[in-house]
Parts: structure tokens; C-alpha cells; sequence
């Protein structure tokens, strides 16, 4: 998907909302554990439920994976069936030497067709560049993250003063453009978000973090939105879990409803 036909899905639907799929089996409603596949029966019910507010889907690779080589057949029926005109983002968090980041990048982007995928910039340059070379596929990179972890190394000074993060937004900017690379920007990180987004005025920003982890939705519009939106805010668990009985999708369909009526309001007043 390009970034063209990215925000025109937000100014259709009004709405920045990344739904995120950290499916569960322990949390999971109890009456799907009897269906031949509960994950992908849990998945289907939220993707159709919250397809009208959401513009895009992010599976969280690790809770498939967790489930052996079922778990990986799960995970390529549900991004079969997430609407086409919904960004996808593989959850992934990969990167390593140059021709392990290409069968990455064949797997997540060929095998399954997701738009886009996590990566972690530890390893540099040619573990990023195999991902930024499919077309119309999109890089995640992560840069100021949401956990508290993200202070022992990500905020870490230069000689300088630079933290590491800003380090990471000018280097990578070399490698991929605001038309294939999007930033982790967590919403925990407040007034640190209009930071990245001096660093980076143009790129999208992946936010994880509003919901079941404290940050505010409003802040993160305040200081990070940009003249196409640039922001994919997600959340998991807040809507996923909103309910754990039977109407459980109809209560994920409430929650996410909740968050675009608050993003259309952003974008009225930032736009
Ligand atoms: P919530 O359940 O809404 O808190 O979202 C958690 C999801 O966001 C998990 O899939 C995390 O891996 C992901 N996430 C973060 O929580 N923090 C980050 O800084 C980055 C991510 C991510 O890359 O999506």
C-alpha cells in the first residue's frame, strides 16, 4: 500500500485506528476454545467487528508463533482475511545480517503479503535495507518504544547530548523515505513525540501504548500529527479484551467505535 492510499483510507474513515491482535489463548473468551481453531474464530469475529473504524490490522507475530506451526497456519488465514484496503503490519520485530533480513522480508512480505513489518535497527544498515527493497512494502522501525526498558538504551546520550533514538531517525532516513519507513513511537513518551517529529516531519509513526498502557490519545495528536495524519495509533489489548464473554467482539466494536470518534475529532481540529 502506498502512503497516498494509506491517508486516504484515514480521511475516508476519519480515523488513525490500528487495531492490534495479540490473541491470547488464556484470555480468549472461554467459549471458543471449543471451535477447531479459537484463534483464528477469535480473530475473524474482531476484524469483521471493528473493520469499519479501523485503517489498520497488526497481528503480533509472538502470540501465533507461541503456537507451534499451527500457530503460523493461523496467522496466514488471518491476514487472508483482513479487508484489502487495510494496512497490515506484521509485528515482528526482526532484523539481523543482510541475507537472513531478506527471507524476513520474503516471509512476512511474499509467503503472506502483509504491507508492513517491525524492525529493530540494533543491527544497522544491512539489516534494515533487505525489507526497504519490495515495493510498496513498509519498514516499521522501532525508535522510541512504549516499555519502561526503553530508557536503558534509547535514551542514552551522545557525546553530544543526542540521545540514541535521534540517532537512529537521522541514520535511518538515509536508508528508507517517508514513502516505506514509519517509527515506533510510543504514546508513553508524552511531549517526547513532537521531538521525533521534528527529526522526522514527514513519516508515519506506528503509536502503540494508548489503552491498557496509560497514554493519552490526545497528546499523542497534539504533538505528533502532520498534514497527511502521519500517525497509526493502535491498541490491543484495550479492545480486544474489552470483553471476555460471548459479545465479546460486539464490546471491541464499541471500544475501537470510541477511538475513531475521538481521532475524528483530532483531525478536525489538527488537519
Ligand atoms: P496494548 O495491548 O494496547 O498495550 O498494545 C501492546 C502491543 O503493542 C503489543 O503487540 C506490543 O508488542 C506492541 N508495542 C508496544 O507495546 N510498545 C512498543 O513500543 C512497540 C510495540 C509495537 O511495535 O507494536
Amino acid at each position: 500500500m502506498t502512503r497516498s492510499e494509506l491517508f486516504s483510507q484515514i480521511q475516508q474513515k476519519s480515523s488513525f485506528l490500528c487495531v492490534g491482535l495479540d490473541p491470547d489463548l488464556e484470555k480468549i473468551p472461554a467459549h471458543l476454545l471449543s471451535e477447531p481453531d479459537p484463534i483464528f474464530a477469535f480473530c475473524k469475529q474482531i476484524i469483521e467487528e471493528t473493520a469499519d473504524y479501523a485503517v489498520a490490522y497488526k497481528p503480533n507475530i509472538a502470540f501465533f508463533e507461541a503456537l507451534g506451526a499451527r500457530g503460523w497456519e493461523t496467522l496466514a488465514k488471518v491476514a487472508e482475511i483482513i479487508p484489502k484496503d487495510i494496512f497490515t503490519i506484521a509485528d515482528a520485530k526482526r532484523g539481523d545480517i543482510g541475507n537472513t533480513s531478506k527471507l524476513y522480508a520474503k516471509a512476512f512480505f511474499e509467503s503472506m503479503n502483509f504491507d508492513s513489518i517491525t524492525v529493530a535497527p540494533y543491527m544497522g544498515k544491512d539489516s534494515v535495507t533487505p525489507f526497504l527493497e519490495f515495493e510498496n512494502k513498509w519498514v516499521i522501525l522501532l525508535a522510541l518504544t512504549s516499555n519502561v526498558g526503553s530508557l536503558d538504551f534509547q535514551l542514552i546520550e551522545d557525546k553530544t547530548g543526542k540521545p540514541l533514538y535521534q540517532s537512529v531517525l537521522e541514520k535511518s532516513q538515509e536508508w528508507g523515505s517517508p514513502e516505506n519507513l514509519m517509527y515506533v513511537v510510543g504514546a508513553t513518551r508524552g511531549e517526547l513525540i513532537g521531538e521525533v517529529r521534528k527529526s522526522a516531519p514527514e513519516h508515519f509513526f506506528l503509536v502503540p501504548g494508548v489503552g491498557a498502557q496509560g497514554g493519552s490519545l490526545a497528546e499523542v495528536a497534539k504533538y505528533g500529527m502532520n498534514s497527511t495524519c502521519g500517525l497509526l495509533v493502535n491498541s490491543s489489548r484495550g479492545i480486544i479484551y474489552a470483553s471476555g464473554e460471548k459479545d465479546f467482539a460486539k464490546a471491541a466494536r464499541k471500544e475501537a467505535e470510541k477511538l475513531q470518534v475521538e481521532m475524528k475529532e483530532l483531525l478536525e481540529r489538527y488537519l
